[in-house]
């Protein structure tokens, strides 16, 4: 039979008062919830809803949030999910309702179409619910129709793209013609970053012959890019939106045999893209630190719980990725 010793009971005493020093010093915010009948503070839910979760760009940036959770146990649970195809607008729209039937605190989305989630994002508003909206910007027209103002966490794309753009113009000469790969035309950050290859290009005198949508997938780059090929046999390179549309542009050129005298820029900096680089298949990439932009949000998130107070948009980091800076 046990029996608690004053000294074991005095011990777990110190043990608890210990704990909620740290809490307090962690800064657990303030304005969290309560846990339904209980009585004491318990850590915000924050609702990471990303885009396609096939794209190992997505799959860094979950990674990179459910470590920033691990390393802040006592800050914040996370609940996080995605859809498996990249136009699958509408099941990024149940996943919100969902996060809201679950009454997170937080949900910090990466929008697969800039117009199509807004209402979702009103509806989360206006049940008292935090929304940071992260790597793709929301429309600000349709943000404005429905009287919402939302933080964006994320990069400055057309930036990224001109920055990559600049780099191809260095192995071109003017008048040399290009195509664009595009990604899904409702998506912001896709407009921002064909404005961006568009600005480097036309600086520096090349003619776009053609711009056409790869919906951000490998699949759809390789068939538009192959497609393309034949009508356009003077091509020098390909600026792709994302570099999973550059791996399917590359197997397009192989396909043609063309692989090698057409230069390829992607954007995304993902695995079988630096592997690309090295071989010389791919010339450049850019990198927008997919592992921090949900960190990024969180962050954003937890400040507004904690000081219910409406930050401004915060750029993040792009970066150009080259065989020189992989090495
Ligand atoms: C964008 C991201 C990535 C990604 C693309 C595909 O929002 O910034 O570039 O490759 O979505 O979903």
């Amino acid at each position: 039979m046990s029996m608690r010793s004053p000294r074991a009971s005095s011990r777990r005493q110190r043990i608890a008062v210990a704990a909620a020093l740290v809490v307090a010093a962690l800064g657990v915010p303030s304005g969290c919830s309560r846990e339904p009948g209980g009585t004491g503070p318990h850590r915000p839910r924050i609702a990471l809803v990303m885009k396609s979760l096939a794209n190992e760009f997505f799959d860094t940036m979950e990674k990179g949030a459910r470590a920033h959770q691990k390393a802040h146990e006592v800050e914040y649970e996370l609940l996080a999910d995605g859809i498996r195809d990249e136009q699958d607008v509408a099941r990024q729209n149940d996943l919100v309702e969902l996060m809201i039937a679950k009454k997170v605190d937080a949900i910090v989305l990466a929008p697969a179409d800039s117009k199509a989630l807004a209402p979702a994002c009103k509806k989360a508003a206006d049940a008292g619910i935090v929304v940071v909206n992260i790597d793709n910007k929301l429309d600000a027209a349709a943000l404005a129709e429905k009287g919402l103002t939302v933080p964006f966490v994320g990069p400055n794309n057309r930036r990224g793209a001109r920055l990559a753009g600049e780099h191809l113009a260095k192995r071109l000469k003017a008048g040399d013609e290009v195509a664009i790969v595009e990604g899904l035309p409702g998506a912001f950050n896709a407009i921002e970053r064909r404005l961006g290859f568009e600005d480097a290009m036309a600086a520096a005198g090349m003619k776009v012959a053609t711009s056409q949508t790869g919906k951000w997938e490998m699949g759809e780059a390789n068939e538009v890019v192959g497609a393309f090929l034949p009508s356009h046999p003077g091509l020098k390179a390909l600026l792709c939106s994302n570099d999973s549309m550059a791996l399917g542009a590359a197997a397009a050129l192989q396909a043609a045999g063309k692989l090698g005298q057409v230069l390829i820029v992607g954007y995304d900096n993902i695995s079988a893209v630096q592997e690309r680089i090295r071989k010389g298949e791919i010339l450049c990439t850019v990198d927008q630190h997919a592992d921090q932009i949900a960190v990024h949000g969180i962050e954003y998130a937890l400040r507004i719980l904690r000081e219910r107070s409406a930050p401004a948009d915060q750029e993040t980091s792009v970066d150009l990725i080259t065989a020189e800076s992989l090495k």
